[in-house]
């Protein structure tokens, strides 16, 4: 019998194909089953993963007000909800943010948060990441916070499409965004010190338009407004100094006690900096810390002594002095 070669070769070699196929079938199949269950897996763990991401929705509406820095002093401001500064907005670190701003000024305007990195379409530049929001509109901003710190936000110019950015930050659009740290060791006593300033006479739409500061506050208060910081003997104390000045340097200093300076810019420092006086560039942020040890009322203040002779003084102030 002459046996035919090539069809066995063909027979074997079709049985080895079809092993092969059937083989491949059944690796495709288990691993599509296995990369499907991880898909499932994964989706499943990113639903839920989703839900555990808290959305905080907030919004800020920018109108006219009447600012009374000090009783008797009345200024035309521009608030968010109706006060300077406007409110402190305070997430956790990995927190989905919604924001709608509702423009009620007579004047565009827009908001950029300032420290967080946040997608480019959101960063609230007029003319390069946005349109600018016109007199009676809204616009809604959503991002993750993503870093956590002492950050804010404030109204936002580009030069051409909104020019009077100076003239709005002066006017009061400005306020904290605190992302409050996954691991963070909380103070026993939190202050967030916002230092800005302003010419008194300013008056927005009108051709004599005077900048240069004369007025210079804290959390919109000019002394002897201004709360105290009310601090108990042994308390672990943080103030978050934020400047949102439109140009002026504040060196905040701190009498009877040395700060621990733990971040700058929201950014915390490996190895503090001990520290009396801090120097606030416009758009700084300084975190320090102190242990209330030294009881009694002690001064606060800017130590650029005009800007305290004008009013930027308060006290830390030990309960029972
Ligand atoms: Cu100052």
């Amino acid at each position: 019998m002459i046996v035919p070669l090539t069809p066995t070769l063909s027979l074997w070699e079709g049985k080895q194909e079809r092993a092969i196929i059937m083989q491949a079938i059944s690796l495709k199949f288990i691993i599509s089953l296995v990369l499907g269950m991880g898909m499932m897996a994964t989706a499943g763990s990113c639903w839920a993963k989703n839900p555990s991401r808290a959305l905080k929705e907030y919004s800020l509406t920018a109108e006219e007000i009447t600012w009374e820095p000090r009783p008797g002093l009345k200024l035309k401001g521009w608030a968010y909800n109706g006060q300077i500064p406007g409110p402190e907005i305070r997430v956790k670190e990995g927190d989905r943010v919604r924001i709608t701003l509702t423009n009620n000024l007579p004047t565009p305007t827009a908001i950029h948060w300032h420290g967080l990195d946040v997608p480019a379409d959101m960063d609230g530049v007029p003319g390069v990441s946005q349109d600018p929001v016109q007199p009676g509109e809204t616009f809604v901003y959503e991002f993750i916070a993503k870093q956590s710190g002492t950050r804010f936000y404030h109204t936002h110019g580009s030069g051409g499409e909104m020019p009077d950015e100076a003239l709005q930050m002066q006017m009061g659009l400005y306020g904290a965004f605190i992302v409050e740290g996954k691991n963070e060791r909380k103070a026993d006593r939190d202050y967030t010190v916002i230092l800005s300033d302003r010419n008194a006479a300013l008056a927005p739409m009108s051709m004599q338009m005077k900048m240069e500061p004369d007025l210079f506050f804290i959390n919109g208060k000019l002394s002897p407004a201004i709360d105290h910081l009310m601090v108990k003997q042994g308390e672990r104390v943080r103030l978050r100094l934020i400047n949102a000045s439109s140009m002026t340097t504040h060196p905040m200093h701190l009498h009877g006690h040395t700060g621990k300076v733990v971040a700058i810019d929201g950014n915390g420092l490996k190895f503090p900096l001990l520290r009396d006086t801090v120097p606030l560039a416009p758009g700084e942020r300084y975190d320090v810390e102190f242990t209330a040890d030294n009881p009694g009322l002690w001064a606060f203040h800017c130590h650029e002594l005009h800007h305290a002779d004008t009013g930027m003084v308060t006290l830390l102030h030990y309960e029972g002095q």
